[in-house]
């Protein structure tokens, strides 16, 4: 019994990695396309470029759900999202 709920879980964070990897890379493009267009401060912007290069190098690491947070706390401080 306890095997399978293991079995079970590692199931689900597999397929949950997957998701996370690739939502990764799509927020980073809509950050990208977001910068340039916000009416943010100079300031703000600097703090949200700092956040998109944090998100970038935790996807890297393989956490993707840290990155994921990163990259739309970058997106809010640009009003992208
Ligand atoms: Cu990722």
């Amino acid at each position: 019994m306890k095997k399978l709920i293991l079995s079970a879980v590692a199931a689900i964070l597999l397929a949950a990695s997957p998701a996370y990897a690739g939502s990764c890379p799509k927020i980073m493009k809509q950050f990208d396309a977001a910068v340039s267009k916000s009416s943010a401060s100079a300031e703000v912007k600097a703090k949200a470029m700092a956040l998109r290069a944090e998100g970038e190098a935790m996807h890297k690491a393989g956490k993707h759900a840290e990155s994921v947070k990163a990259l739309n706390d970058a997106m809010k401080l640009i009003g992208g999202m």
